[in-house]
């Protein structure tokens, strides 16, 4: 008898119920419980029909992937779905939860599927590098369509209960009480003498000739570099072109090489990784948490505005506060103007937006923000501009009240000792733009108190964000390695190679963009203020002069300007090398006495990359993360690094971190720059043979 399922009898109807917390995920145990239950419902003569329902939260939400990448344990699942489908009895699946993966292949296993009305159903397998290895790619298109089941199964998204009902994925929708309402359809069912009804012996219907290859043409920009949503594609292809038996084994030799690849190996990683970030080591889980039921918001400009939204999306009222009223209109009517474009696509109804709206209150008086429970700060990087605000903040926020800086630079620490309670002040870092971006890295000063940052972590997820606690330094994680990437994309470039070149070599690497569309997008004109700040304050530590100064002093700040290191058309973001930076370039390698050679894509790729990784092993030996998969989160959430490599540091370990360790100390030996001096932990690890992970 197994423990996580079990058969018991209800009346004329066998039940099989599987009780394996938290997902009722399909691990060994669940599916020998699952074989030996219908085996043994089979077998009770009593038994006219049989239910098979999930207990606790859902419905099994798939295959356990933590089994996978270990030896597989019998029963495999496409066979435990094989009997199933095979049964002599009518099987009916009851659905509640998120019927996912592998647990919606078991309800395509049988013969009748009912759900409540606030179940999802749906094939995530994509979504892990993987496909529906279990039959969903020969099922699903019998039972919907080949058009259909490639858009659920290539787009890996969950389809609610009425849309399952009128697509054909689910019988019967109840409210109430799902049992009852499933063993009433069963009675009925063996009333009514309904015949067995086996998904795998319908036709597949398909709507276009040429579905397969116009499928595969319109995802291709969008999957650039993964593998499963090609691999789903041939897999439902097969369902089409096959008879069953054959489409099955197509489907296993697809899910197996999947199953080895590292883009799956990189998905999974970062799919538990995306959960762990928010269990802080040294934080117990039962950390109290204060209430938030308000929030405000200080500067309206476009962090601020779009800080605010995160708030009003997720129905937590949020003050925003501005000095001067012409700014706080504009800040409001730019609000406005992003909730109207998404209820022009379609994305939000009038009502919604107005919805929304009215959760936003305009205000020009820090004393309307006595009552807030957060305030966060989105004003200029400026120290003595900070000050004023947290002193302002200091006087009219209530006890207990957080206060968060959005600073991305900034001391954290400094800032907190502006206030009589530095243990309430964190930083609360978004990415542009803020309503967009998941990413959300909170800071913790030397005297944040614990409640704060379990509160604030918490507050990351209502808002929809991946929150990551860091500590406070330059940059903090993510951007602190971001700029020495850039500064090497900079030099690259000195030496030799040119921004298109260069961007080039990170596009194909996966990133969404290559360091100088991104300094385009961003504006060249701020990091130029703070290196021309800097050269006025430290002249002897300052930065060097570089060729993006002269392209900032030429009227090139980037994307909005039309001109920065490309040249872009009016509403066109598509980069396009400049004729005139190229000249400004060489005019500053000949001023400057630089001598050019040949920068091959290597060693673009090594320096751009390594000088992360030797960061980001400085970056954990400090403790401002305290995990590799905190930096990996970091970087795949807030700048776009390709989730099927993993992150920075999971990448760095499939290359192999002895590589990597005698790279950086070869450009440190030719450089004598700090930057290549290799972090004590990267040396520790090559020399063991080990990884960030291992
Ligand atoms: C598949 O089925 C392939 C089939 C072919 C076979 C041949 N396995 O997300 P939450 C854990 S592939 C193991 O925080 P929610 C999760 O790590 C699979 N563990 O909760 C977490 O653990 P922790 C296809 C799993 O309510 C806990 O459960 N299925 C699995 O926000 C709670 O999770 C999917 O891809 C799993 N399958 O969301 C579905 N699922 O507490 C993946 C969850 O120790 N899962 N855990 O941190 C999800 O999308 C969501 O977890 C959810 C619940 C919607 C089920």
């Amino acid at each position: 008898m197994s423990e996580v399922v079990s058969y018991r009898r209800e009346g004329e109807i066998g039940v099989i119920s599987v009780n394996y917390p938290p997902v009722n995920a399909l691990g060994q145990g669940v599916r020998e419980g699952l074989q030996s239950c219908l085996r043994e419902g089979l077998a009770d003569d009593q038994a006219k029909a049989l239910v098979v329902i999930g207990e606790g939260r859902t419905f099994p939400a798939g295959a356990d992937i933590r089994e996978f990448g270990k030896p597989p344990a019998g029963p495999a699942l496409p066979d435990v779905i094989n009997e199933y489908e095979s049964s002599e009895k009518l099987v009916i699946a009851a659905i509640h939860g998120t019927a996912l993966g592998g647990g919606l292949e078991v309800a395509l296993g049988c013969d009748y599927r009912v759900a409540l009305d606030s179940a999802k159903v749906g094939l995530p397998e994509v979504k892990l590098g993987l496909l529906p290895g279990a039959g969903g790619t020969q099922r699903l298109p019998r039972l919907v369509g080949a058009k259909a089941a490639l858009d659920m199964i290539v787009g890996g998204n969950p389809v609610k209960a009425k849309n399952a009902l009128q697509m054909g994925i689910v019988d019967d929708v109840v409210s109430g009480d799902l049992l009852e309402g499933a063993l009433a359809y069963a009675r009925k069912l063996v009333a009514d003498k309904a015949p067995l009804r086996r998904i795998r012996d319908l036709d597949v219907q398909t709507e276009e000739a040429d579905l397969f290859a116009s499928y595969e043409k319109s995802i291709a920009r969008k999957q650039r570099g993964f593998k499963a949503p090609f691999h789903c594609i041939k897999a439902v292809q097969a369902a089409v072109e096959l008879p069953f038996e054959e489409g099955m084994k197509r489907e296993r030799e697809l899910f197996g090489e999947l199953l080895v690849s590292s883009e799956s190996a990189a998905q999974r990683h970062v799919f538990f990784a995306e959960r762990e970030v928010a269990k802080v080591p040294g934080l117990p889980k039962d950390t109290p948490k204060r209430e938030v039921n308000s929030v405000a918001v200080i500067g309206a400009g476009t962090m601020g505005g779009g800080i605010a939204m995160n708030f009003a999306n997720a129905g937590i009222p949020v003050k925003i506060l501005e000095v001067k009223e012409e700014a706080l209109e504009k800040g409001i009517a730019i609000i406005r103007k992003n909730y109207e474009n998404t209820a022009k696509k379609g994305r939000l109804t009038q009502e919604q937006v107005e919805q929304r709206m009215a959760l936003i209150q305009p205000t020009l008086s820090y004393d309307d923000l006595g009552d807030v429970d957060v305030v966060i700060e989105a004003v200029f990087e400026n120290m003595s501009v900070k000050e004023a605000v947290f002193n302002e903040l200091d006087r009219v926020c209530k006890p207990g009240a957080i206060l968060a800086t959005n600073t991305s630079t900034l001391d954290v620490n400094r800032i907190a000792s502006f206030t009589k309670r530095p243990q309430d002040v964190i930083g609360m870092h978004f990415f542009s733009p803020a309503n967009v971006m998941k990413l959300l890295e909170n800071v913790r000063g030397e005297k944040t108190a614990d409640d704060v940052i379990a509160t604030v972590m918490d507050l990351s997820r209502r808002i929809g964000k991946v929150g990551v606690l860091v500590g406070v330094c330059h940059g903090f994680v993510g951007n602190r390695m971001l700029h020495k990437r850039q500064a090497e994309a900079v030099q690259l470039v000195n030496e030799g190679a040119n921004p298109a070149q260069v961007d080039k070599v990170l596009f194909d690497l996966g990133f969404p963009m290559g360091p100088f569309a991104m300094s385009d997008l961003a504006g060249m004109d701020v990091g130029y203020r703070i290196r021309e700040e800097l050269r006025k304050e430290n002249p002897e530590n300052a930065p060097a002069r570089n060729w993006t100064d002269e392209l900032v002093e030429n009227g090139r700040m980037g994307q909005k300007t039309q001109a920065g290191v490309f040249d872009y058309k009016e509403g066109d973001r598509t980069p396009v090398p400049s004729a005139e930076v190229d000249k400004i370039i060489a005019k500053f390698r000949e001023e400057n006495g630089i001598a050019t050679r040949e920068v091959t894509d290597q060693e673009i790729l090594e320096r751009c990359m390594y000088v992360m990784v030797n960061e980001g092993a400085k970056i954990l030996e400090e403790g401002i993360a305290a995990r590799p998969l905190d930096v990996d989160v970091i970087w795949i959430y807030g700048y776009g690094f390709p989730v099927y490599r993993g992150g920075v540091l999971f990448w760095a370990d499939q290359v192999g971190l002895k590589a990597i360790y005698d790279k950086v100390s070869q450009f440190h030996q030719e450089t004598g720059d700090d930057v290549w001096k290799p972090a004590p932990l990267l040396e520790k690890l090559a020399k063991e043979g080990k990884g960030f992970y291992s």
